[in-house]
Formats: C-alpha cells, structure tokens, sequence
C-alpha cells in the first residue's frame, strides 16, 4: 500500500526538464513558496557539466508550474562568492521573514561545500547576502520566526566521526551565527540510521514547529532517500516534542526509484494552505519535481502519537549506538 498520509498528486510529475525552455537535464529539490497568492518554485538543475544551476517556475494553483525563461541563481562572478561557486549552486531553501524571501542554497567549490545566503523581495531580482557557514554543510532551513531577537535555523555539518545530524544555531544578523547544539541524530538500526538532514523550512502550528525531514538508509543496492517528520518547541526549538518513528514518504513511483540518483524522494519546500492542508514538494530520483498533500494536524499527531523513543540530545547521544 502506498503512503496515505502523504496523498500524492496524479498528475506527478509536475515538472521535468522538457518544461524548461533552456537545457536542463534535471528538475528537482525545489523550494516552494507563496508570493502575493502566487507559487514560486525554485528548482535545482544538473546541466551537461554535471554542475548546477537554480530555475524558477511560477503557479497559480501549486500544480502546474511554468517556467520563466532564463535560470534565477547561477554561480556568482562576484568576487567575494566566485571561489566557493566555481562547481555550482544546489538544494534551494526560502522563508519569508520580515517581508524579504531568505534563500539559502549549497554552494560547491573545490574547497567544499559552504551555504550561501540570497535575498529577494519580488522574485525578478536577487542578492546574495553572505556565505553563511565555512565547509562542509548542507541543508540549512532558517525558522520563519525569531527566538528571544534572534534568527535560527537547522542545519547539517558533515563529520567524519559522528554520523550527520540535525544542529541548531542562532544568528543576530543572518551573517554571525553560533550558539550550536546538535539537537536531532540518525536512529541506529532506523530508516534514517545512515544520515538526516532538514528539508522544508519549519512550519509553525499550535503545538509546535513542524519539520519535514530526509533520512538515508544504505542497502546492498545504495542508498534510499525517505522523509520523515519531527515537532520541535515553539519557544525554544532546540527542544524536540517527538520525532515520529516511522517515515511519511518513501520512494515508489517510477520516476522516485528510477532517475539520475536511484530511490530518492528529497525535499526542499512545503507550503502551508489555510485549510489546514501542507503541499509537500519533492525531487524524484534527482531527475523531476514531485507534490503530495497532507493534513498538518495529522503530521503532528505521528510525531507525538508514534515517536521515537530516544529524543533529546545529548543525553539519548550517551545511550545510543
Ligand atoms: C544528497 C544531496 C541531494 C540529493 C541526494 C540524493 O546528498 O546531494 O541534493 O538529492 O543526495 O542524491
């Protein structure tokens, strides 16, 4: 049985490269937001180097995109960016805060890979702000809401001794950031043991921040990409109210198990609807974009009805594995 509490769109996939009026060879792990009651995609594209590029696609409905004609963010010629670009930009996230789109994005470089951060205001023009982490990070989300004055945000450093995790920093000005907690790791013996990282920028309901999440298995066969949630404290986000034990998404359709990276289901965006509904976007396979529905209140009982049984960093990090 597929997945009920993510209902898939049967119109997937949504967006592919024969949508983009230039050469792409994929679409996917877009950021999806709202602008003045439109959808503003950004999607990530491989080009024929192998390197890539952010596009951008507008909707009236959530569902049928189309493209604008030229890509949004391409590596920066700028020479304060230029070094950290020079292998592409990647994995798009945006929130909107204090009326400004905050775009965060992979910028990878032969010196690794750091998170860029851009800024628009209308989705035609865009400036890049500040290169906000040194190597090697990925996946950085920044909550649509400040914490005792400050911006915070999720984010996934890279360890060579420790398996990748969920960190929590906080920033006064988007540029500085620190005060860092490791507030979230890979379950041993999970769907998510191998790796995590943040997907969607969190989304605020009743009872707490809601993240949506990738977690990596590895198989004989490589790795699989599912999505999981987890509910964090309104006031304080580096606590976790619960982490659900089992996974919303999973790779099934055609396009999900086979593409440029095989088994991946990854997101990068989910919009809130005021009925209570979520659209979650996905990149299937690393080749095309992906949208499912859920109900908010449904993904929030899975994290506190079936959670995990480890929580909270550190202690559960002294017990397990
Ligand atoms: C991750 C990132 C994602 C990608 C995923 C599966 O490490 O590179 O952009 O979707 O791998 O290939």
């Amino acid at each position: 049985m597929k997945s009920t509490i993510v209902r898939r769109y049967p119109g997937n996939p949504i967006l592919t490269k024969n949508d983009i009026p230039y050469q792409v060879e994929t679409v996917h792990n877009a950021a999806v937001v709202k602008y003045h009651g439109d959808y503003i995609m950004l999607f990530r594209s491989h080009l024929r180097t192998g390197r890539s590029i952010i596009g951008l696609a507008r909707s009236k409905d959530g569902f049928h995109f189309t493209a604008d004609r030229a890509p949004f963010l391409t590596p920066s010629q700028d020479p304060g960016f230029a070094a950290y670009e020079e292998f592409g930009v990647e994995d798009p996230r945006v929130t909107l805060l204090d009326g400004e789109y905050l775009i965060t994005y992979s910028a990878y470089s032969r010196h690794g890979v750091r998170i860029g951060l851009a800024k628009t205001t209308d989705f035609l023009t865009v400036e890049r702000f500040s290169l906000i982490t040194e190597a090697d990070y990925r996946n950085v989300v920044i909550f649509p809401a400040k914490f005792n004055g400050l911006y915070a945000r999720l984010d996934r450093p890279h360890s060579e001794i420790a398996p990748w995790s969920i960190w929590i920093s906080y920033s006064p000005d988007l540029r500085f950031w620190g005060q860092s907690e490791l507030i979230m790791r890979p379950e041993p013996y999970h769907w998510d043991e191998m790796k995590i990282g943040p997907g969607a920028p969190p989304i605020r309901t009743d009872v707490g921040w809601l993240s949506i999440y990738h977690g990596v298995f590895q198989t004989m066969a490589g790795s699989v990409y599912r999505l999981g949630v987890a509910l964090h404290d309104l006031a304080d986000p580096a606590k976790m109210l619960g982490i659900s034990d089992s996974w919303i998404l999973q790779p099934e359709d055609p396009w999900e198990i086979t593409g440029y990276v095989p088994n991946v289901v990854f997101t990068c965006g989910a919009v809130e609807e005021s009925d209570g509904t979520v659209k979650i976007y996905w990149g299937g396979a690393d080749s095309v974009m992906c949208v499912g529905e859920a109900t908010i209140s449904d993904l929030v009982q899975l994290c506190l009805s079936q959670p995990r049984a480890s929580l909270h960093a550190p202690a559960n990090l002294l017990q397990s594995s």
